[in-house]
């Protein structure tokens, strides 16, 4: 038995600040067209697709960039993208920043049924980068200043006939955010990321970027039987050069698809999403071989203990 989703990983170059939604939609719906040509189900795009990396810079009133945000989805400027899917009967992930009417700020990722319907919300848990300005870096990174993190951590949902979970960025880093998902069962996960490829605090790991991002989405795809769809914004953004890499990997830890460019570039596979039942019936039979009952500090602690 199989049940093939075909998914785009659809890859972009950078946003600068000046450029509009307006052209930040005809670029996806472009993408989305290639997704079509390519028989895709769903096209995954990255991590805060409509804007550029805004938190790139800090201000020191917050409300100055409210006009980063997203208050509806859609909105008048980002249905074009839900009618044109919803005309090819494609699925899509977006990411974008929320603003809630009642001011909270959220990194968000939605996914979009081929019927046009939003059946899944999910903001980002694990907030990495600063609070407070530190003007001696070459270029922010505070996320943490521009928004809270998910109280509401993973689910993962019914959706194009298997089961779908989301994380974004720097959730991709953390065990535990697959994990999580896989006691859900999930068979696919998606995931958008923007990856400044200078990690201030430690420049020894610049040039272990590309090494880190896979090593990361494999070993999550493997040791939870999860098909695994990474999607960079990448290129050189406001100065910033930022990783690409997007990949698709299958339940198996391989890479099946990764893109070439740091710019707009759609991969696509075929994923069947039975596969995932090879390892987790087998080696990842969580019901069969895991032993939560020594694993309470995963739960109960967040930092390092030394007893
Ligand atoms: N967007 C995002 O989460 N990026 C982080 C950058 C490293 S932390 C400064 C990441 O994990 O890729």
């Amino acid at each position: 038995m199989s049940r093939i989703v075909t998914v785009g990983a659809a890859q972009m170059g950078p946003i600068q600040k000046d450029h509009t939604r307006t052209e930040v939609i005809e670029r996806l719906i472009t993408l989305l067209r290639q997704g079509h040509q390519a028989g895709c189900d769903l096209v995954v795009f990255p991590e805060l697709a409509l804007t550029t990396f805004f938190p790139r810079w800090f201000i020191d009133d917050i409300t100055q960039a409210d006009h980063w945000y997203e208050t509806e989805m859609p909105s008048p400027v980002t249905q074009p993208l839900f009618d044109e899917a919803k005309k090819l009967k494609i699925g899509f992930c977006l990411g974008y920043a929320e603003l809630t009417t009642d001011g909270h700020r959220f990194n968000t990722q939605i996914l979009v049924e081929r019927d046009g319907s939003i059946v899944a919300k999910y903001r980002k848990v694990h907030i990495p980068g600063h609070e407070h300005n530190e003007p001696d870096r070459p270029f922010q990174h505070a996320e943490r200043y521009y928004f809270e993190p998910s109280m509401e951590g993973f689910g993962v949902w019914n959706a194009f006939d298997g089961r779908i979970g989301m994380m974004i960025c720097n959730d991709r880093r953390w065990p535990e955010s697959y994990r999580v998902m896989g006691l859900q069962g999930v068979e696919m996960i998606l995931c958008g990321y923007n990856t400044p490829i200078h990690y201030v605090p430690d420049p020894s790991q610049d040039i272990l970027q590309g090494f880190h991002n896979s090593l990361v989405m494999q070993s999550g795809a493997y040791q939870n039987g999860s098909w695994v769809i990474g999607v960079a914004k990448g290129g050189v953004e406001e100065g910033v050069d930022s990783l690409g890499q997007s990949m698709i990997v299958a339940p198996s830890g391989q890479i099946v698809a990764q893109a070439f460019t740091t710019g707009d570039e759609l991969i696509s596979a075929r994923c069947d999403l039975d596969w995932c039942a090879k390892y987790t019936g087998t080696l990842f039979d969580f019901e069969r071989y895991r032993r939560p009952e020594v694993y309470g500090r995963i739960t109960s602690q967040r930092g390092v203990v030394i007893d």
